[in-house]
């Protein structure tokens, strides 16, 4: 990812933060228009739970290879309380790459893992596995959750503004009770 990719993502992330509100809703999936340009257009975004195992599936509106993420990303933002955990979704070196961080209210990073399952089941879609404990050591009955994409890699019509895609729920974050 670009250092003004990673920039804008970082604006982006703190412009969720600072959203109020939280949807009530168990497991579900959260679908969103064709609305962006490029291909990191998501189509669904759905949530589920294994024991302590939690699993977000992305859809895109469109086929879209891995190396798209090479030049941009799939931020997914958990809130837990007043705790922020982000994750970043790339690739690098020919596999997707997945670090979960904790974001400090100035927005400097901390407590990262690559400890992420990241799994490509169609070329549509995205899946992502993560121990709840990586959201928060004890045990967790619910979090909250949005997702960000941004493609940025000159495609025609392409630019930060339009190829920015966010998944939410009427506005506010999706609630995942576990
Ligand atoms: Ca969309």
């Amino acid at each position: 990812m670009t250092t003004s990719l990673r920039l804008l993502v970082g604006t982006v992330t703190t412009l969720l933060l600072s959203l109020p509100g939280a949807a009530s809703a168990s497991t579900r999936t959260v679908t969103d228009a064709d609305d962006a340009t490029g291909r990191l257009d998501v189509a669904a975004a759905t949530h589920g739970h294994d024991g302590r195992l939690v699993e977000h599936t992305i859809r895109m509106q469109r086929r879209w290879p891995s190396t798209v993420l090479e030049e941009g990303g799939v931020t997914i933002v958990f809130r837990i309380g007043d705790r922020y955990r982000t994750l970043e979704i790339e690739h690098r070196r020919g596999e997707l790459v997945g670090e979960i961080c904790t974001e400090t209210p100035r927005g400097s990073l901390r407590s990262c893992t690559r400890d992420v399952g990241l799994a490509r089941p169609d070329r549509f879609t995205l899946q992502v596995t993560l121990a709840s404990r990586l959201l928060k050591k004890q045990p967790l009955s619910s979090y909250e959750w949005r997702i960000v994409t941004l493609l940025d890699n000159g495609e025609s019509g392409c630019t930060e503004t339009v190829c920015l895609d966010q998944v939410r729920d009427d506005d506010r974050w999706v609630r995942h009770r576990l």
